[in-house]
């Protein structure tokens, strides 16, 4: 599966996992919702508009109060709300933090890229770039592509801890309905959980400054033993940058740098 945006497309997102899958039904009530108050109140216009026309009412009502009319026009939208902050409340709650999580990654954002760190397999950190675009190569997104993925195993519960370097950024993706601040100073949690095998884009989703447009993140779900063969590569690949549990809140900017920042005004 590949969770990504599409042209034209009208919708969500596919659902990767399920916390998207409860935003899918989340926002699949209150559309129809909308629909039927919308029909509701369109076609009371329209026929207020025909019955009472000067030519068909030509005496006015004079009334200007009507308790039950006034009680219910009050007490169903109440209702109407009720029945939208009931499921939206428990689904806040539900990605509010991971329950039972199986692993734990901390998400580091930086301008402008991400750094990840794994703390339950050894601590490993490293940073993920966004691909120019003359890099890309043909099936690939533009501005969506990153040199070194998110890797996932498929069916487990992450538990993602965010945290921030320099100013706010917002981990965002998608498909996996997972999306939290990255604040300087601060830890956020949150977790998600793919149930498929796939590629998962997405991107910083705070304006945080010049190449805030390109600081795209990739997630890959993989089966648990492939997720462990890359564990085993990455921890000898980044074995340099290993720091300790401590999140990697001060990782140094790779040295060579694929995207090009604009120079500070003076
Ligand atoms: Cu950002």
């Amino acid at each position: 599966m590949v969770g990504a945006p599409r042209a034209w497309a009208m919708g969500l997102q596919p659902a990767g996992g399920p916390i998207k899958e409860a935003i899918h039904d989340f926002n699949t009530l209150v559309f129809w919702l909308m629909v039927v108050i919308t029909v509701l109140v369109a076609a009371l216009l329209v026929w207020c508009v025909w019955r009472f026309s000067a030519k068909r009412n030509p005496v006015a009502s004079q009334n200007s109060h009507n308790t039950p009319l006034e009680i219910a026009w009050t007490v169903l939208p109440v209702l109407v709300l009720l029945v939208i902050a009931i499921p939206s409340f428990r689904l806040i709650y539900y990605q509010d933090r991971a329950r039972d999580a199986d692993m734990t990654i901390n998400v580091t954002a930086h301008q402008w890229y991400w750094s990840y760190q794994f703390p339950d397999h050894g601590s490993f950190t490293f940073d993920s770039r966004a691909v120019a675009a003359e890099d890309i190569r043909p099936g690939q997104f533009r501005n969506l592509e990153v040199d070194e993925p998110l890797v996932i195993p498929v069916g487990s519960s992450v538990r993602v801890l965010t945290h921030g370097t320099d100013v706010i950024h917002s981990f965002f993706v998608p498909s996996l309905g997972v999306q939290r601040y990255a604040i300087p100073g601060r830890t956020i949690e949150t977790w998600f959980k793919a149930d498929r095998v796939g590629t998962f884009y997405g991107q910083c989703n705070q304006i945080c400054g010049t190449n805030h447009w390109l600081m795209p993140i990739v997630v890959k779900a993989v089966p648990q033993a492939e997720f462990e063969a890359w564990v085993a590569s990455a921890r000898t690949r980044f074995a340099s940058t290993t720091d300790g549990n401590a999140p990697a809140v001060a990782a140094a900017p790779a040295a060579a740098e694929p995207i090009q920042i604009a120079a500070a005004r003076q």
